[in-house]
């Protein structure tokens, strides 16, 4: 009986201890619906004002938090996108290369695709198909045509197979991008960046509302076929991701850096639990 005891206390120790480590997300998916803001990281003072409010209201608090970004031009003699990417993907193991998106190959910042067509060299990919919601030239676009975000340095072969397809799973494997599997329809990232894909996306949709000179970006189930809208999927798809490829130091970094550059951050970086409160 006093062994019985022990092990009931014990396991309940256990318990209270696994109670302890999670209290944080707990917290933050209560029932009260209450958003809480700890303070405990050094980019929270930048979340401090949704401190308290109702989860209801997260989603119209955040786009008002991250709306009012530095937008930059795609190609200039200034800092531009370029110039952006070769901070944002740095290789951390060498300051001259950027890791490539899809491929995660180290490439010389300097190889660029300037209109050599070397189908090795790199080019700029935005992750939300520009053609969903913001087609024409990047220059004069803007908006979310230049919004690094999302814009990742691609192979430049691999940037024009994705071309405009949806994020989703299956297909047959990539020839050059071995990680990643396409059909006609959808594109799915290699296993690293699949929850960078789904936390950029996730980003797109509520920094880009319609309240600006911009399409409201949306997230859909269907994946829509019909590129001429201002949508992209699958939502489902995306939220597995979200789950299955946690943040790691590297999207943490990169978007430290945007901020440094752009003034705003992906919050479903900083709090992939903000998720669960806008899309179900
Ligand atoms: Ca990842
Ligand atoms: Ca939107």
């Amino acid at each position: 009986m006093r062994k019985f005891t022990f092990l009931l206390l014990l396991s309940l120790f256990i318990y209270s201890c696994s109670s302890s480590t999670n209290k944080s997300s707990d917290q933050k998916t209560d029932k009260s619906g209450k958003i809480t803001i700890e303070n405990s990281s050094d980019f929270d003072s930048y979340y401090a004002i949704l401190d308290g409010i109702d989860s209801l209201n997260l989603r119209h608090n955040l786009h008002g938090l991250i709306d009012n970004n530095k937008v930059l031009p795609y190609t200039s003699s200034s800092f531009d996108v370029w110039d952006a990417l070769e901070q944002t993907d740095e290789d951390p193991n060498n300051s001259n290369n950027v890791i490539l998106f899809y491929t995660g190959r180290s490439q010389a910042k300097s190889y660029q695709d300037h209109g050599k067509r070397d189908n090795n060299s790199w080019n700029r990919e935005h992750v939300w198909a520009k053609v969903r919601g913001f087609g024409g030239n990047p220059n004069e676009v803007k908006g979310p045509a230049t919004d690094i975000h999302h814009i990742r340095p691609a192979d430049r072969s691999v940037n024009s197979d994705r071309w405009s397809k949806y994020f989703d799973e299956g297909g047959t494997s990539h020839s050059e991008a071995t990680g990643c599997k396409y059909t006609a329809d959808t594109w799915e990232p290699r296993d690293a960046v699949k929850g960078d894909v789904a936390r950029m996306m996730f980003y797109m949709a509520v920094r880009y509302e319609g309240d600006d000179r911009f399409n409201d970006l949306e997230l859909n189930e269907t994946g829509a076929k019909d590129y001429t809208l201002p949508n992209i999927g699958r939502l489902s798809t995306l939220l597995k991701w979200n789950i299955e490829d946690p943040v790691d130091s590297f999207e943490m970094k990169r978007n430290q850096t945007i901020f440094n550059i752009q003034g705003n951050r992906n919050p479903f970086i900083d709090h992939p639990e903000f998720v669960n409160y806008i899309w179900h």
